[in-house]
């Protein structure tokens, strides 16, 4: 299979949706540019992640360059993938870990190595001649449930708010396209009421889209999008459930082993408790690291008092041994897929299959630092994974995604199905 041979590869530095330097990738195959990608960046990430690697050099880019990455791709990297059968992606991969040599791929850097390992994917497909979604697995078919991101505070957002993100899933739609039209109409409404409360300047946005008011605490949040849905004329708990990231390390004080929310201090205890108190009141259908990321026995707890998907970000970051030690304690339902947390696709992958063999779920997510690059949209389609979290439709790094997913609507035409209430479990 000469032709299926890495001739070239290439890095650059391109910017991010903040403007910020992140890497993308070029993936020659047999003279020809065949692959493409570009690697995404957290804000409100978690310790045990793989190593971005930026330049820290305070006279450029405040020190968030990436030059030094961009020459490892173009020098180590490309070196050892010339010659190499860019449709072998494990062996790729696994070739690249090695190379780095560092349990975190902090030598090369994970931002470098995925870039390389993404673009190889793109370009195996295409000299497949298939879209990578179907590329990656031929019995795709699940078009994910949006998770919706309205409501925007923590790191990624100047506010108030404590919590990340207050979400709302379209899970009575017929179809992803539907999902979005739902999600429009209930946008609208949210907005006529946050003006209506708090003036026009309250509908800016954060960095995932979701508006960026002066609401308080938990609750506030919940009645301003319970009343944009019974607005826009859709039935709470059955056309549509709610969902947050609650991002809780951002709020944790590790000193004293409490959580700050909304001028009270919680305890572990005292939150569960508050969090059975609203799943009592709302259909609250999934929670994102409500607790802080070394705490597995609190998962546990917590997933055993809810009845409710609960999902692990920076408590697993996309890596199979933290996954592992969650499974083996019943922390946590569901794993949160960051392809740059563990920093190659074939390790995310492998995340994602020890996830479903161990009933939990997967939901795929977009970073705060994104680029147009919709990758995670075929990547949601071909692990016929249910739910994607990727923004609002209201900035081109978010609408890229939706749109993709469109897109694949379309080409799978007959054979979609859209996950809806069965977002958890879709096969
Ligand atoms: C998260 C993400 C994306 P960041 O916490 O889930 O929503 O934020 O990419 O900044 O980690
Ligand atoms: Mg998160």
């Amino acid at each position: 299979m000469s032709n299926s041979r890495i001739s070239k590869v290439v890095a650059r530095e391109i910017i991010d949706c903040r403007g910020w330097p992140t890497v993308q990738a070029d993936v020659w195959v047999d003279g020809k540019l065949k692959g493409r990608a570009d690697v995404p960046a957290g804000r409100s990430t978690g310790a045990h992640e793989a190593h971005e690697l930026r330049d820290g050099d305070p006279g450029r880019y405040r020190g968030l360059g990436v030059l030094k990455a961009v020459e490892h791709v173009n020098m180590e990297i490309q070196q050892t993938l010339i010659g190499m059968d860019v449709t072998e992606q494990r062996k790729i991969d696994m070739t690249l870990k090695a190379l780095d040599g560092t349990p975190d791929k902090s030598r090369l850097g994970a931002n470098a190595i995925l870039g390389a390992s993404l673009a190889v994917a793109r370009a195996g497909a295409a000299v497949c001649g298939l879209p990578l979604y179907r590329y990656l697995n031929s019995n795709c078919y699940v078009l994910p449930v949006p998770l919706m991101n309205f409501l925007n505070g923590g790191k990624l957002t100047a506010n108030d708010l404590e919590i990340q993100e207050f979400i709302i899933m379209p899970v009575g739609a017929d179809s992803y396209q539907h999902a979005l039209a739902m999600t429009t109409e209930i946008n609208e409404h949210l907005r006529d009421l946050v003006i209506e409360k708090y003036g026009i300047l309250a509908t800016n946005t954060g960095d995932e889209g979701g508006f960026a008011t002066p609401m308080h605490g938990i609750w506030e949040p919940f009645e301003f999008m319970s009343k944009a849905v019974e607005k826009a004329g859709y039935k709470e708990g059955d056309e549509v459930v709610y969902a947050m990231d609650l991002a809780a390390n951002s709020w944790f004080n590790r000193k004293k082993n409490t959580y700050a929310l909304d001028g009270k201090t919680y305890d572990r205890e005292a939150l569960i408790e508050l969090y059975g108190q609203l799943a009592d009141k709302y259909p609250v259908a999934s929670m994102e690291d409500p607790l802080h990321e070394e705490d597995f026995k609190g998962f546990a707890k917590l997933t055993e008092a809810l009845d409710m998907q609960i999902v692990g970000d920076d408590l697993f970051v996309t890596n199979i041994e933290r996954l592992r030690q969650g499974i083996d304690m019943g922390a946590a339902n569901a794993m949160l897929f960051k392809v740059n947390q563990i920093g190659s696709l074939t390790e995310a992958l492998d995340a994602a299959e020890f996830a479903y063999r161990n009933q939990y779920g997967v939901q795929v997510s977009e970073r705060s630092g994104e680029t147009e690059d919709p990758i995670i949209s075929d990547l949601v389609v071909a692990l016929n994974s249910g739910q994607i979290k990727t923004g609002m439709p209201v900035r081109g790094e978010r609408t890229s995604k939706h749109n993709r997913l469109l897109q694949i609507e379309e080409e799978l035409g007959a054979g979609a199905v859209y996950a809806g209430r069965n977002f958890a479990r879709p096969q």
